[in-house]
Formats: structure tokens, C-alpha cells, sequence
């Protein structure tokens, strides 16, 4: 497949002003050079370390920077040049850091999407991003997504390739396999090399786009600069104490930032240490996967750490000696899950309340327990701005709670082209609202208490409550519809629907599933429980109470216990 196309300007992030930008310089946050330079620095230091592990496949760092940059010069061959956006849509796998590395050296712009996505999701990423190609797997869990990927290709002009992994390939896609060979020609790639280092993109140039949290058929995307990830990630791996003797594991899905930078993977390849990818976090193949790389440091989500845990007690035998931190983040992490955590499986916690559009908050490898406990840590930058403010935009009195903002040398100012979106989800003075609901105690700790956005966070996946509602909107019979949070204990949350009918009209669960599956609609947003309800409760400005909602999920939940049999 080949469209011609005339080449766009390449993109920009929206910039920090001036002062700010030459704060960041001066104090060293922002190095002016692109994190393909910097990984090809940390690469060149132990060329021939072992630096990625998927199942048999080990790539020492020699290998991944030949691979990367064969990958980067076949990507150039085919009309992809600097600036523009490659969506990655891979499982776990060790072709996803090479593609993203190839990006990085290229200066093209990785856009991490997730395997769940479907064709609602990710036909909106690409034609937001402008994407001019889509790397997905052939077959994954069953599901098709190189048809998927075609189907969208066909209709999105931009997209001219279509780059597929595994042995499938048809006609009219790339093969990822190839892609990712090393130069054949050993003069010939090391000037090719030598080219990528010398036309490097800039450090305020884009180099990921991430997604926000809860994408939706209309993404949110957030551009983040080489500055500005550059030094996010080295101070993480910094306070995680990353070093050469590192073994992370990738146990989250690589298109969750989380795992990628928070320090992660990317952390572990400028710290000179050693990726290994896990394809699943099922607690039998990890633990035998940290016995066996003697795995020193991981992340995951708490419903995670929670089946670990559980299987922990129920199998103490795989030797966990190696692992020394667990990150958790992304959801809110109950304390006697906290604590737990060091005695069970023998390691450090580190808790992370993190973004995909910056503010990355840890608590510390040396805070006390309570710290580690009861808190989701602290900005990493001595430069990051929080203020915590009530509903008037005015900053709450210290230790008391409300929305969180944030600004800072890795903190957005506006997200990928959507000036009508950043009109909302920054103030005039470039405070990025983080829709959080938390509180500061007087050691700078934060607690995330909840949130004012109307998200669910459904073990760390974010699902837009609007988006679902607006499917539900489409079923006949439905008058009013409100999605919200419901309690539950493995993934600390789920969607549940409130639905208002229509006189003498019924609706069930089944309706709402079928028509956001026929809708091409990622599965994990599919509701959970429908309640049917006589009104919506409204606020004092008339807007649907999704507070109240909330607390009718419970008492329907209570009763639904009790056996006095609520409808669901
Ligand atoms: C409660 N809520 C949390 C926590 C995030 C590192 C870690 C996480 C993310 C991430 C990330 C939380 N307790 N510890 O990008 O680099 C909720 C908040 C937040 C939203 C962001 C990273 N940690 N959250 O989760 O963009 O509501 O990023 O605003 O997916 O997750 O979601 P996302």
C-alpha cells in the first residue's frame, strides 16, 4: 500500500513560556537532546550486556540498537521520516521496544495504543494523531487486527502502511519480522547510525504521544517532548535506584505509560540494566519469570499485587529473593494491601500516582511505613508545582482536600491539537487540572482521596462515563442513562449503568453490551450492572448527581446481598 500524501510540518507540543522553559534548561532538567541519543549513549557503554528478554529471545544492548536502527532506516525507506506518528498497537513483546526505540531514533512519533483497543478506539487515535502508519499483531486472543488496521487504513487517507507482527502477513502490509532485522550491510548501518545521531530531533521536539487516561473515540492525546520525558524518566529510575544490576519486569501492558516510563522500561535501558517482557500477569509464569531472571524491580496495578498476593499464600514456593521493589500505581491501593506487600513477597513497595500527561508523584525507596502505606507519594521534581484548590479555584487551607493542579518541566501545558479541550483542562495560568480529588499532608505527601472527572477506574483502565452513556442513548427504550463507579474487590472498581426507561419499556444488560460490541467497542467498557432507576437524581445546578448515584450503588449492592432482591 503506498498513498502519496504532502508532507505536514512536524508536529509541535504546546510550549511552557519562556521563563519557564529557561528555569528547566538552567537547572538541568531539560538536556536538548533527543532520548533516541541518550538510549544509543546508554547502549554504547555495555554493548554487549543482555538488555531485553522475551521468553527465549535475548537481545544484548549491540543487538537492540541494530535491530532499532535496521528498523529506522526500513521505516525511512518507506516514506516514514521524522515527525511523523506510528501507532503501536503490540502486546508484550520485544518488538515493541525495538519499534519504539527506531522511533525514538528516527525521530518519529510512537503512539502507544492498547491490544484491547478496537476499531472505535483506535481508527480515533490514528485519525487524531495523523498517523501514517499502524503497527498491530496479526491474530491476538482471537481477534483480527491486521484486518482491523486494513479496515482503517482504507478509510483514513493518511495512513499508508499497515505493519503487521507474526507470521501471518498479508498482502499489502509490512512484515514486522523484517522490519526489525539488523542491517544486513555493517558499513552501510553504521553510517546509517552515525546519519540518525547526527539529524537527531531536537529536545523540545514530540517524542511519544501518550494517551490520556479513559480515551475515548475522540482521543486526548499527550505530546511529550524529548525534554521533557527525557528527565521524567531518568529522575524516576534516579529515586527507584536503577543501575546496571536492574532487572525490571514488564508485567503491565506497554501501551500504558506506567511500564514504559514510570521508570520502566525505557528507565531500565538509560540505567545500562535489563528488560524483562511478560506477556501476562498470571502469578504462576511471573514468579517463575522472577526466579528465573532473578528479577529485581517490577509494576503493577493493586488488583494485581492482590491475585499475587493471594497466590502467594496459597503457593510459597518460587524463590522471590531477587525481587527488591514493587511499584504500584495507576488506582488507588487500599493500606492492608500495603502492607502486606513487604512481608508476602519479600520486597520494598514503592507507591506511584502517575498521568499520562506528566506530575509523577512516588513515595520514597527510604520513606517510613506509614509513608509507603497511607500515601501515594510525592512530585519527583523539586521544580513540580501543586496546588490543591476547592471548587472557587482557590487554594484549600493545608491538609485539607481538593482538586489537584499541577505544573512542571514534564507536565503538559495543552494537549495534541485540542484547543477547546485544553480551554477546559487548563487554567490561564497553564495549571493543568488533574480532575483528582486528593489531599497534601505536611510532609509534601499526597493522598488521593478520589476524583472530580467522570471516569471509573476499572483496575486501572480508564473508561470515559460520557462515552459509555452515549452508547447507552442508542439502545431503544432508554430515556436517560448515567454510568458511574461501582465498588468491587478485585478491581477496586467496575462500570455500572443507571438507566431511566422510556413508559412501559424495558431494557437489560444484554441490549446495552450487544450494541457497544456491535459499535466496534473496546470490551473491557462494557458495563458490568445495569440498575434501572425512575429519575436521576440532579445537583443544586441540575446536573445528573453522580455523587448520589454512587451511594445508590451501594445501598442496591446491600441489598441485592441481603437477598431482597434489587433488579440488575
Ligand atoms: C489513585 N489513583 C491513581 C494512584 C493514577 C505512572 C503511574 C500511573 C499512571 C496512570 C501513569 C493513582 N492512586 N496511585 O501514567 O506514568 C489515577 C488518577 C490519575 C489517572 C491517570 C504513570 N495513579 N491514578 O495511571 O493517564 O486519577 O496514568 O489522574 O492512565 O489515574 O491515569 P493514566
Amino acid at each position: 500500500m503506498h498513498k502519496t500524501s504532502a508532507r505536514p510540518s512536524r508536529p509541535k507540543a504546546v510550549a511552557w513560556p519562556d521563563d519557564m522553559a529557561a528555569r528547566y534548561v538552567a537547572r538541568g532538567y531539560w538536556e536538548g537532546r533527543s532520548l533516541g541519543l541518550h538510549l544509543a549513549e546508554a547502549a554504547r557503554k555495555t554493548p554487549e550486556a543482555i538488555c531485553l528478554v522475551d521468553g527465549e529471545r535475548r537481545l544484548s544492548y549491540r543487538e537492540l540498537m541494530a535491530r532499532a536502527d535496521g528498523a529506522a532506516a526500513r521505516m525511512s525507506a518507506l516514506g516514514l521520516l521524522a515527525g511523523d506518528r506510528v501507532v503501536v498497537q503490540l502486546p508484550n513483546c520485544w518488538q515493541h521496544v525495538v519499534m519504539t526505540v527506531a522511533c525514538l531514533r528516527l525521530g518519529a512519533v510512537p503512539v502507544w495504543a492498547l491490544p484491547q483497543y478496537r476499531h472505535h478506539e483506535l481508527s480515533g487515535v490514528v485519525v487524531h494523531s495523523k498517523a501514517k502508519a499502524l503497527v498491530v499483531p496479526g491474530l491476538f486472543k482471537e481477534f483480527d487486527h491486521q484486518a482491523m488496521a486494513h479496515e482503517i487504513a482504507k478509510a483514513v487517507p493518511h495512513v499508508e502502511h499497515v505493519i503487521v507482527a507474526g507470521p501471518h502477513t498479508g498482502t499489502g502490509a509490512v512484515a514486522l519480522g523484517a522490519l526489525c532485522e539488523p542491517a544486513d550491510d555493517g558499513a552501510k548501518s553504521a553510517s546509517f547510525s552515525a546519519e540518525l545521531d547526527a539529524a537527531a530531533p531536537d529536545g523540545d521536539e514530540i517524542a511519544v504521544l501518550k494517551l490520556s487516561g479513559g480515551t475515548t473515540g475522540q482521543p486526548k492525546l499527550v505530546a511529550r517532548t524529548h525534554n521533557d520525558l527525557t528527565y521524567m524518566v531518568k529522575r524516576a529510575a534516579e529515586l527507584c535506584g536503577f543501575g546496571p544490576d536492574t532487572t525490571y519486569l514488564a508485567v503491565l501492558p506497554l501501551g500504558h505509560g506506567f511500564p514504559y516510563t514510570g521508570p520502566g522500561v525505557l528507565g531500565t535501558l538509560l540505567s545500562g540494566g535489563r528488560v524483562v517482557i511478560a506477556a501476562s500477569p498470571a502469578p504462576d509464569a511471573v514468579f517463575a519469570a522472577i526466579e528465573r531472571e532473578r528479577v529485581t524491580a517490577t509494576s503493577v496495578v493493586p488488583a494485581i499485587v492482590m491475585r499475587w498476593l493471594q497466590y502467594r499464600d496459597e503457593h510459597p514456593g518460587a524463590d522471590l529473593g531477587s525481587l527488591r521493589l514493587l511499584q504500584v500505581g495507576a488506582a488507588r491501593l487500599a493500606p492492608e494491601v500495603a502492607r502486606q506487600v513487604g512481608t508476602k513477597l519479600g520486597c520494598s513497595l514503592q507507591q506511584v500516582f502517575g498521568m499520562a500527561e506528566g506530575l509523577l508523584c512516588l513515595t520514597r525507596l527510604d520513606d517510613p511505613d506509614d509513608v509507603v502505606h497511607h500515601t501515594q507519594g510525592r512530585p519527583i521534581c523539586p521544580d513540580d508545582e501543586i496546588l490543591v484548590v476547592a471548587e472557587d479555584g482557590r487554594p484549600v487551607q493545608p491538609g485539607e482536600s481538593g482538586m489537584l493542579l499541577a505544573r512542571g518541566p514534564y507536565t503538559l501545558r495543552g494537549y495534541f491539537e485540542s484547543p477547546a479541550t485544553d480551554a477546559r483542562s487548563f487554567t490561564k495560568d497553564g495549571w493543568y487540572r488533574t480532575g483528582d480529588l486528593v489531599r497534601q499532608a505536611p510532609d509534601g505527601n499526597l493522598v488521593v482521596i478520589g476524583r472530580d472527572k467522570d471516569l471509573i477506574n476499572r483496575g486501572g483502565e480508564k473508561i470515559n462515563a460520557e462515552e459509555i452513556e452515549d452508547f447507552a442513548f442508542r439502545v431503544p427504550g432508554v430515556d436517560q442513562a448515567a454510568a458511574v463507579a461501582m465498588p468491587d474487590a478485585e478491581l477496586g472498581e467496575r462500570v455500572c449503568l443507571f438507566v431511566v426507561p422510556a413508559a412501559g419499556k424495558d431494557v437489560d444488560l444484554a441490549e446495552i453490551r450487544a450494541v457497544m460490541t456491535a459499535a466496534k467497542v473496546a470490551s473491557f467498557k462494557l458495563p458490568d450492572r445495569l440498575f434501572l432507576i425512575h429519575s436521576l437524581p440532579t445537583t443544586a445546578l441540575g446536573k445528573v448527581d453522580k455523587r448520589a448515584l454512587r451511594a445508590e450503588v451501594g445501598h442496591r449492592l446491600a441489598a441485592a446481598r441481603q437477598g431482597s432482591g434489587a433488579a440488575s
